[in-house]
């Protein structure tokens, strides 16, 4: 079935969708279920969409129009609520989505099968080989309820990626009046003195990170840089570096921004440092250069993780010794591999490919759209 056909027929049927999420930690997976849940909105205009999460203050940190305190809101056509035991005897939509394998309750799950839902577990985002082959497949049954593996990846073999309708034309023509930026770095709080600077051409450096980061390598690496450098850390990412400011870095610690002004944020930086997963997703549409810092895992499971997303990017050899030092523990390897990185030879190339690597990866179709089309073949028993 072609992507117009599979969405043609959930708009018809006005396909409703549930999305279950627990916030196990940070923002990642509040962060891809809301942006999903957006998405699901606009491509099934009139269907309810309903998204159920255990923390509504993780959410509030990034959609500001969220009151925490309120235990069902509707924004952006979503209707929210606080995911309790006692919210879960509202009958199933056509198709529930169980984020990250977040374990619905027995009692909803008996209604799922009463109701034929179909059931899809979202898993977490790699660039493993595997994923494609476990990609779709059914999970084996409980007591008959329909449910399926929906992988993101980068390959089309996989759910691909997560990118709203004309992301990239949005980027180009925000980047195409700088008066949006400076008024963005005015409102979360930046000085004119350090605005001017950017105007006059400093760097701006965009820092999310985790606390294992390091961070102090990179303060380094760009003090010894001709031009100063802007490094915009959002507030409790990596509290100790607020007073590491130097001659030629200036940190400044920003507030959390809705999802469209981090997006923002990472447009108009010369250089990005992302971690876990939909951030990473949001620096690769950015189309600039960016350092990813994968989400770290027990036994050091991500590391086969980080080498298959290094396999599939491609990189020039100075910035995959660059992404494999910033996500090691090793002290100041990380320093010797930025300072060859942020050679101006170096930096030419990598924004090469990193606009390719943006080209390229959005000429496939989004996960959104997948998971609709998807969801309309399989949707009913033959
Ligand atoms: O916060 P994270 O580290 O989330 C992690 C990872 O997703 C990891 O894979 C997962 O297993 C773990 O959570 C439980 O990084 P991530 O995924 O980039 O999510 C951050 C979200 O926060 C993303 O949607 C962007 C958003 N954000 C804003 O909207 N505004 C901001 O100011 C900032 C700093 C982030």
């Amino acid at each position: 079935m072609t992507h117009e056909a599979g969405s043609r027929l959930m708009r018809n049927s006005s396909t409703g969708f549930d999305i279950f999420c627990r916030v196990v930690d940070n923002y990642g997976d509040i962060g891809v279920c809301w942006r999903l849940a957006r998405l699901l909105e606009q491509l099934n205009p009139g269907a309810t969409i309903r998204l159920r999460v255990d923390n509504l203050q993780a959410l509030a940190r990034i959609e500001p129009t969220i009151d925490p305190a309120l235990r069902e809101q509707t924004k952006c056509g979503v209707a929210v609520t606080l995911w309790t035991e006692n919210t879960l005897d509202a009958t199933p939509q056509d198709v529930v989505i169980e984020a990250f394998a977040c374990d619905l309750p027995q009692q909803f799950i008996a209604r799922m099968i009463k109701r034929d839902s179909l059931c899809i577990n979202l898993e977490y985002l790699s660039a493993e080989k595997w994923v494609e082959g476990c990609h779709g497949l059914p999970s084996p049954g409980q007591n008959g309820l329909r449910k399926y593996f929906f992988f993101p990846g980068f390959t089309t073999a996989t759910g691909g990626l997560l990118r709203e309708p004309d992301l990239l034309k949005a980027r180009d023509s925000w980047l195409a009046q700088p008066d949006s930026r400076w008024r963005l770095l005015e409102e979360i709080g930046m000085g004119q003195p350090l605005i001017d600077g950017l105007r006059s051409g400093w760097r701006q450096v965009y820092l999310f990170c985790y606390p294992s980061a390091p961070a102090d390598d990179l303060i380094h690496a760009l003090d010894v840089q001709d031009t100063p450098t802007v490094l915009i850390v959002p507030s409790g990412v990596y509290p100790s570096l607020r007073d590491r400011s130097t001659g030629k870095v200036h940190v400044f610690e920003a507030p959390f921004v809705s999802q469209e002004d981090f997006d923002h944020l990472l447009w108009c930086s010369d250089l990005n440092f992302v971690r876990g997963e939909d951030s990473l997703v949001r620096a690769i549409w950015a189309g600039r250069p960016f350092v990813w810092q994968i989400y770290p895992q027990e036994h050091d499971a991500h590391l086969a993780k980080l080498s298959a997303w290094l396999e599939l990017s491609r990189f020039s050899a100075p910035v995959t010794q660059l992404l494999q030092a910033w996500n090691s523990a090793t002290p100041t390897l990380a320093l010797r591999e930025l300072r060859v990185a942020l050679t101006p030879a170096v930096m030419d190339e990598w924004r090469e490919r990193a606009a390719y690597r943006c080209e390229e990866l959005s000429s496939r179709c989004d996960l959104a759209q997948n998971l609709v089309d998807f969801c309309a073949k399989n949707r009913r028993k033959e």
